[in-house]
C-alpha cells in the first residue's frame, strides 16, 4: 500500500526537490521505528504499536463510526464501477468517507451490539457537475445520488493538482517568460493555489492558479518566488486560461540562508549546548487503544479517527465521575471544520490569496506522516489513516495522528501553608495530560493540531503555526531604499523578501452534549454594578447575569474585552446536588478576528469568521462551516447563513463553533522557517463536577520514578 501512497503524495505536494524532503523523512522514519521497537521492553509491552499495511488489509470496523477500512473502501469502488449511471465514464472520486450513522442511533449503540449499517458519502465529479452519492455497503446499492446545484466545487484532488502544475509547460509562452527573468526550466517548481471567487468571469470552471518558484541551490524554494508570474489553469480541461506576468524587474531572492535541513547549516546554533531529554514511562503508557480507535485513559474515554477533509474527529468523548465513575457524555463530535487564510496584499499576484485549506486542500489529506522523537516525544503511539485517492482506491498515510501523555513540568493543584499560620502542609500534584496530535503540511504552511485532555475534565484545543512564509519578491533590499509612504503589504524579512501581512482562522465545529443532548447555550454576562450611597466604602464591583439563548442570533458572539462574558453549554435539566446546571464553557485564549469588509468576496464566502462563537440547532448537514462545496464557492453554503436562520437553540441538541484566530505580520524571525507560534481555547468544566475531581490522586514519590530522582538545589 505504501509503496503506491508514496508517490501521490508527493506528486501532491507539487515536486522533485520536495521528494527528496520527504524521502528523507521517510527513512528517518524508519529507523527510528525501529530504534523504538529495539527497547521494547520497557514500552508498550501489551500495546499494540503502530498499525502496518497488513493490519489495514485484515482491518474490520468495530465501532459504528470507524472509518471505512480498505475492504470498504474497495467494495465501494467496485459497486460504483458498475452503477448505471457512471458505466460510461468513471467520475473522479473527491471524498469517500464513512456516512455516519444517525446520532442517535450512534448514542444508543453499546459494545457488544450488532454493528449498525455501514454506508459510504461519496462526491464524486463528472463532466463539470459535483455529485453526492450514499452507498449502502450491506446492500451494494447506490441509495442516493444528487447533483449539487451549489456554485462551489468539493475539495481538489492531487489529480487535479498534480495536472494544474503540469499545464504550464504546455505553453511555449510560460516557457519563454521563465527562461526572460533567466531562470532555467528544470529549476522551477509551481504550486496550486485555489483561486477563490471574484465574479462572474470566473464561474462555470474549475481554476487553479499556479505560481513558480526556483529551487536552485535551496530547498526553501517558496523563500524564492518568481514574483508577478500566475497562469491561471483550467483544471478540467488542462488549458492555460491566462499567464499574467506583471513582476517584471524584480530579482528572483537569493537562495543563501534560505536552507533550513539540519545537514545544511554550517555552523551550531550560538547557544550553550542543552542535553538530551525525553519523556520516560518505565511502565508504558497509560492509555489503550481499543480496536484501532477507541482511546481510554485515566477518566476519559473518546473515539478518535483520521478524516480528510477535517484531519482528526473526536467522537463520543465521555469523562467519570468524580463521585460514582460513571462515564458522563460531554462532547459528541469535534473536529476542525474550516480554515480561512486571507492574505493582505491587493496586487494582481496576491489579492486571491485567501484560502480555505480543509474545503480546498482537504486538511487531512495534507497531513503528513509524523516524526518520532521530533514531531511527537517517544513515550506516544501512531495511527494511520486509510482514505480514498481519486481513482476510488484506497490507500494508508502512515502515522498521521500520535497520541501520548505529557508530561510538561505543570501543576494540577497546590498548596503550601506559610510559616505564619503555624500549620504544616505542602501538597501537589503533578498534571499529566493525553493528547492527540496531527500536523497539516497545507503548501507552505505547518499546523499543529492538538487535542488535549485533562484529568479535571479539561479538554484543551490547540493549534501551533509553523513552516514558510508565502513571500513576495522585491526590488528592495534595505528599509532605507524604501520611500516613506509605501505600503509593502508586509515586512521586509530578508533582501527582496517581504512576508505578506495575513490572517490564519481555524473554526472548530463543537458538538456538545452535557449528559444529554437537550442543552442551552448560557451568557454569563459580568455587569459593573455601583454601591448605593452609604452601603460600602467601595463605589462598584461586578456581578454575574445569566442570560439562556433563546435562538441563534442570540449566540452570535463577538468578543469585548470591556464587556465580558462567560459562555457555558449546560444541560438545564441535570443539577447534581447544589441546583447549578451541570455545564462546560468555552474560554477563549489569544484570539483575533477579521478586520476585512462584511461584503468582501473572501469575507462573504468565509462569514464563519464574522463572529467568534456561534450556537446551532444540530443538523448532519450542516458540519462544513465555509459550505460543503467550498473551491470557488460563493458563501451561499456557510455557517452565517445557517445561523440568519435564527432557529430555537433552548434546551436542544446544539452544537458550538468555535474560531480561533491569528494576525500575523511577519518579523525577520519568520524566516527562513517559522518558530511555531500557539494559540489554543479550552472546553473546561463548570459545576459539572461535584468538586475538584482530581482531589484524590496521589502524589508522585521517588519510588514511582526509579529512573529519575528528585534534585532540589538551593
Ligand atoms: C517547456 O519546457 C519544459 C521543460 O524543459 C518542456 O518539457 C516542455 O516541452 C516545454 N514546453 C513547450 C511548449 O515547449
Ligand atoms: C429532550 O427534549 C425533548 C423535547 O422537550 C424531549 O422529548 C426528550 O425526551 C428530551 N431528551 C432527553 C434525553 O431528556
Ligand atoms: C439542515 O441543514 C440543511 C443545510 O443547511 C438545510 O437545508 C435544512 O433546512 C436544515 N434543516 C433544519 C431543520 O434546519
Ligand atoms: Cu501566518
Amino acid at each position: 500500500m505504501e509503496a503506491t501512497s508514496f508517490p501521490r503524495l508527493c506528486s501532491f505536494l507539487v515536486a522533485g526537490l520536495i521528494i527528496l524532503v520527504f524521502t528523507r523523512s521517510f527513512i528517518n522514519f524508519d529507523k527510528s521505528d525501529l530504534r523504538i521497537k529495539g527497547a521494547s521492553n520497557l514500552f508498550l509491552n501489551n500495546q499494540k504499536q503502530t498499525l502496518n499495511s497488513h493490519d489495514h488489509e485484515a482491518q474490520i470496523p468495530h465501532h459504528p463510526l470507524d472509518p471505512l477500512t480498505i475492504k470498504e473502501i474497495n467494495t465501494v469502488r467496485s459497486i460504483l464501477l458498475s452503477y448505471k449511471p457512471f458505466s460510461s465514464s468513471f467520475p473522479s472520486i473527491h471524498s469517500l468517507v464513512l456516512e455516519e450513522p444517525a446520532k442517535s442511533d450512534v448514542v444508543n449503540w453499546k459494545k457488544g451490539d450488532k454493528l449498525l449499517p455501514r454506508l459510504a458519502s461519496v462526491i464524486a465529479f463528472l463532466k463539470g457537475r459535483s455529485h453526492q452519492l450514499t452507498v449502502d455497503l450491506g446492500s451494494g446499492m447506490v441509495t442516493r445520488h444528487e447533483i449539487s446545484h451549489a456554485s462551489g466545487y468539493p475539495v481538489y484532488t492531487s489529480e487535479d493538482m498534480d495536472g494544474a502544475l503540469k499545464t504550464p509547460f504546455t505553453e511555449i509562452e510560460f516557457n519563454r517568460t521563465v527562461l526572460a527573468r533567466g531562470i532555467a526550466l528544470s529549476d522551477v517548481t509551481c504550486i496550486p493555489l485555489p483561486s477563490g471567487w471574484f465574479g462572474p468571469k470566473e464561474e462555470g470552471r474549475r481554476l487553479i492558479k499556479v505560481q513558480c518558484f526556483s529551487t536552485e541551490g535551496t530547498c526553501n524554494f517558496y523563500m524564492r518566488p518568481i514574483e508577478g508570474l500566475t497562469i491561471v489553469v483550467d483544471v478540467d480541461r488542462k488549458k492555460v486560461v491566462e499567464i499574467v506576468n506583471v513582476g517584471y524587474g524584480i530579482p528572483l531572492p537569493k537562495a543563501k540562508n534560505t536552507d533550513f535541513r539540519h545537514s545544511d547549516q554550517n555552523k551550531p546554533p550560538e547557544m550553550l549546548p542543552i542535553n538530551p531529554i525525553s519523556m520516560e514511562q518505565p511502565k508504558g503508557p497509560s492509555f489503550h487503544i481499543e480496536n484501532d480507535y477507541m482511546i481510554k485513559w485515566a477518566n476519559w474515554e473518546f473515539h478518535l479517527k483520521p478524516d480528510p477533509r477535517a484531519g482528526v474527529i473526536i467522537s463520543q468523548a465521555k469523562v467519570q465521575d468524580s463521585e460514582t465513575g460513571k462515564y458522563r457524555r460531554v462532547m459528541y463530535k469535534g473536529f476542525s471544520s474550516e480554515l480561512f487564510v486571507p492574505y493582505m496584499d491587493p496586487a494582481e499576484g496576491w489579492y486571491f490569496k485567501t484560502y480555505m485549506d480543509a474545503g480546498e486542500y482537504g486538511f487531512g489529506l495534507t497531513a503528513m506522516p509524523l516524526d518520532p522523537l521530533n514531531d511527537c516525544p517517544s513515550n506516544s503511539q501512531y495511527m494511520d489513516a486509510v482514505f480514498a485517492a481519486a481513482d476510488g482506491k484506497p490507500y494508508v498515510r502512515k502515522n498521521m495522528i500520535c497520541i501520548f501523555e505529557r508530561y510538561a513540568g505543570d501543576i494540577s493543584w497546590r498548596h503550601a501553608e506559610s510559616q505564619i499560620t503555624g500549620i504544616k502542609l505542602r501538597e501537589a500534584r503533578p498534571k499529566v495530560t493525553l493528547v492527540a496530535r496531527m500536523v497539516a503540511s497545507v503548501g507552505n504552511y505547518d499546523y499543529i493540531v492538538d487535542w488535549e485532555f485533562q484529568m479535571d475534565g479539561l479538554i484543551r484545543i490547540k493549534v501551533a503555526l509553523t513552516g514558510m512564509l508565502m513571500v513576495k519578491g522585491t526590488a528592495y533590499e534595505n528599509m532605507n531604499e524604501v520611500p516613506e509612504q509605501t505600503d509593502m503589504h508586509g515586512t521586509l524579512v530578508s533582501e527582496n523578501v517581504i512576508g505578506i501581512i495575513h490572517d490564519h482562522f481555524i473554526t472548530f465545529h463543537l458538538d456538545m452534549d452535557i449528559d444529554n443532548s437537550n442543552n442551552s447555550f448560557v451568557k454569563v454576562h459580568m455587569e459593573k454594578q455601583e454601591t448605593r450611597p452609604g452601603e460600602s466604602p467601595r463605589k462598584s464591583y461586578f456581578s454575574a447575569k445569566r442570560h439562556v439563548a433563546k435562538t441563534e442570533k442570540d449566540a452570535q458572539i463577538k468578543f469585548k474585552l470591556y464587556d465580558p462574558s462567560e459562555f457555558h453549554v449546560v444541560n438545564p435539566s441535570k443539577d447534581y446536588s447544589l441546583g447549578n446546571p451541570a455545564g462546560y464553557k468555552v474560554v477563549a485564549g489569544g484570539n483575533a478576528a477579521s478586520l476585512l469588509d462584511l461584503d468582501d468576496p473572501p469575507q462573504v464566502r468565509s462569514a464563519f469568521t464574522n463572529n467568534q462563537i456561534w450556537v446551532t440547532p444540530y443538523n448532519r448537514s450542516e458540519q462544513w462551516a465555509g459550505g460543503l462545496f467550498a473551491c470557488q464557492s460563493k458563501g451561499e453554503d456557510t455557517l452565517a447563513v445557517w445561523s440568519e436562520r435564527n432557529r430555537p437553540i433552548e434546551n436542544q441538541d446544539i452544537v458550538l463553533w468555535y474560531t480561533l484566530g491569528f494576525h500575523h505580520i511577519p518579523c525577520q524571525e519568520d524566516f527562513p522557517i517559522m518558530p511555531t507560534v500557539v494559540s489554543s481555547f479550552d472546553l473546561k468544566p463548570v459545576n459539572f463536577f461535584q468538586r475538584n475531581p482530581i482531589v484524590g490522586l496521589a502524589p508522585n514519590t521517588e519510588k514511582d520514578l526509579p529512573v529519575c530522582g528528585a534534585v532540589a538545589s538551593s
